[in-house]
């Protein structure tokens, strides 16, 4: 099985580097702010694109990865609402388990279904402890989901949550907020958390600032995720990537 973009994120994180993922909702793009978005991402040396949404209503995944991968070399990672997200065109696949909900279909029951399609793809695959956080206001992703996001005060339950997830071999936790959470994380949740486990740990849903980004970075995040904001003023994009990277040897 392919491995590559999972040996890029564990090699950043063994030499303490910090990433940056700019995420790109279908929904939300057309092709000239996808252009702009690329050339400013190539600029501000951003480490990954993340492509998807927990409701994507047009059927344009498939261009948009292409168009990517047609104007730069940035490794493309889906971050699929939902099994039929899947376009063999990106480098890999976040496969989502989400393990702060406890509803069936989202832990094991899609993946049951989709098994076949998803192995088919040929896509690499990175297994993923996915982790609602509540962000202040339902989100998107807590509707769809139908499931409770963990309360942002409770470090114990999202600590064990992500342990559990790690021990039963997921290769990655993805904290989220929600995208356009009222609220991003708190820091103090993401430094337990990420004292806890070794695997590399994402963090995203509400981060609007480059000094959240950096925040979150020194509490112990690998990677930031950052879409809303960016879809509202792209420009933000080199200075959130700069924060980042200041860290970065
Ligand atoms: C959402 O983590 C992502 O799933 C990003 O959230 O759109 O709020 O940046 P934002």
């Amino acid at each position: 099985m392919k491995q590559e973009t999972y040996d890029k994120i564990v090699k950043n994180k063994a030499q303490s580097n910090k990433a940056f993922a700019v995420l790109i909702d279908p929904d939300k793009i057309n092709d000239a702010l996808l252009l702009k978005t690329i050339a400013i991402a190539l600029e501000a040396k951003v480490d990954f694109f993340f492509v998807g949404g927990s409701l994507v209503v047009t059927n344009t995944l498939d261009h948009i990865v292409a168009i990517i991968k047609q104007h730069c070399a940035i490794p493309v990672i889906l971050f699929p609402g939902s099994p039929d997200q899947i376009t063999p065109k990106a480098d890999a696949l976040l496969y989502l388990s989400l393990i702060s909900g406890r509803n069936p279909e989202l832990l094991i029951g899609q993946h049951v279904i989709s098994a076949p399609f998803v192995k088919q793809s040929g896509l690499e695959i990175i297994p993923v402890g996915y982790m609602l956080i509540n962000g202040g206001t339902p989100t998107t992703v807590s509707y769809i989901s139908n499931t409770n996001p963990i309360p942002a005060n409770k470090n114990d339950i999202a600590t064990c949550t992500a342990m559990a997830g790690e021990m039963l071999g997921l290769k990655l936790i993805y904290m989220d907020a929600g995208s356009g959470a009222q609220h991003a994380i708190p820091t103090e949740m993401i430094q337990q958390v990420a004292k806890n486990i070794q695997i590399p740990l994402v963090v995203g849903g509400g981060i609007t600032t480059p000094e959240k980004a950096l925040a979150n970075c020194v509490a112990g995040a690998d990677i930031i995720v950052v879409g809303n904001a960016i879809e509202k003023d792209p420009s933000l994009i080199k200075a959130i990537a700069n924060a980042i990277h200041s860290l970065n040897k």
